[in-house]
């Protein structure tokens, strides 16, 4: 019996996103040894009871609920981990903060500004600690990418690039609404790549390389109708399939986005490279332990892209895993998540991205879109800094 202090989860949702946040809470235990608090698995909901209860045996859940209200409602739960579609989270979470419960919200906040803003206040007058999976920051290489910028090695950033690359929607078969097609439905999802994608590359530009100013974009759908499992009719589709934008930063250098799910042969192609006056950095998604770092001030005859292998004991997160030139994955992002969250807890202090922080990733997707439909540039109106 560990004599740890408990952070007690009830987690609504059982999809993709639940099982990835339940691997983490689970393996935190085995490889963050030293943190003072222990996830303990105390609900899952859902409102299939054989489902949750399958989910629930499967990952270690100690109970169901089949009603989010009563999971809230529960005493034995400090913390409610919101993994469902887009539409539930501004409800559950303005319901948990009003509870009293800490939250753990699958990105994106919600499906647009007008919703998340009630989920910020509602935390914020709570004072409930929450924070938001933006996962992909705590990949270690991404995290070593944002030391190597704030320790001036790239000098002033001109450039900011991005791609968030899928095919999965090729086919005018893939139905929209429902279990695992939600994503593609406006009314569950609110926007299609720009919320499920590029907010993941802006979360990551913003946390790297500043606020995002303004923004000029291009939206597609390639696909206009699709059957929806929920009516059972054909409907218009209201999501974007593609999104193009560019953007001034704050520190004046300049952005180019682009994220589609229409790009044959790339699965999860997530990449980033930043340029500066002194250095260069760029990631992959499918390299992930690597990061690309050219830096001008090499001596000449041996200057290069060098490609490091980010494994090594000091470097960021990896002391906690195996021993060097040992890689990690996707996963490892969901579980370094919950370590600095429980760390946050122990420590007092914020665990960023937090609602506020999504609240400002959010300001930009809304401009994309804004700035999609009126064929302009939009103003984000974003304050960036992470409070
Ligand atoms: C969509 O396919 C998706 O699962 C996103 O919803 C996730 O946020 C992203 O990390 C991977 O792709």
């Amino acid at each position: 019996m560990s004599n740890k202090k408990q952070l007690r989860i009830g987690l609504v949702g059982t999809g993709f996103m639940g099982r990835t946040h339940s691997n983490g809470y689970n393996r935190v235990p085995n490889f963050f040894p030293d943190l003072e608090y222990t996830p303990v698995l105390k609900a899952v909901c859902s409102r299939n009871k054989e489902k949750v209860q399958a989910f629930a045996d499967q990952w270690g859940y100690e109970s169901i609920e089949t009603d989010w209200k009563k999971l809230i409602a529960r005493e034995d739960i400090d913390a409610v981990d919101i993994c469902t579609p887009n539409d539930m989270h501004a409800e559950i979470a303005i319901a948990a903060a009003n509870a009293g419960k800490m939250i753990l919200c699958e990105k994106p906040l919600a499906r647009t500004l007008a919703e998340a803003k009630p989920m910020v206040d509602a935390v914020e007058k709570a004072k409930v600690k929450n924070t938001v999976w933006y996962n992909y920051r705590r990949l270690p290489a991404v995290t070593l990418a944002k030391q190597i910028i704030d320790s001036g090695k790239l000098g002033k950033i001109f450039h900011y690039r991005a791609n968030f690359l899928q095919d999965w929607t090729i086919s005018a078969d893939v139905p929209q609404g429902g279990t695992a097609a939600w994503r593609l439905d406006a009314e569950a999802a609110g926007s299609g790549v720009t919320g499920d994608l590029l907010a993941h590359c802006i979360d990551t530009a913003m946390w790297l390389n500043g606020g995002i100013k303004d923004v000029s974009a291009v939206t597609e759908t390639f696909i206009k109708e699709r059957f929806h499992q929920l009516t059972g009719k054909v409907e218009k589709v209201g999501i974007d399939d593609a999104c193009i934008f560019h953007c001034h930063f704050e520190n004046g250098s300049l952005g180019l986005f682009e994220s589609t799910r229409y790009a044959r042969g790339h699965k999860a192609l997530y990449t980033f490279e930043i340029n500066g006056e002194k250095g260069s950095l760029r990631w992959d998604l499918h390299d992930l332990n690597r990061l690309e770092y050219f830096d001008h001030g090499d001596d000449g005859t041996v200057r290069g892209w060098r490609s490091i292998l980010v494994t090594d004991g000091d470097q960021p997160y990896m002391g906690n895993w195996w021993v060097p030139g040992l890689i990690i994955g996707y996963e490892h992002s969901f579980i370094h998540q919950v370590a600095d969250f429980l760390k946050s807890l122990q420590e007092g202090t914020e665990c960023h991205p937090n609602f506020r922080d999504a609240y400002e990733t959010q300001k930009v997707c809304e401009a994309v879109i804004a700035s999609a439909k009126s064929r302009s540039w939009q103003d984000t109106g974003v304050e960036w800094i992470e409070k």
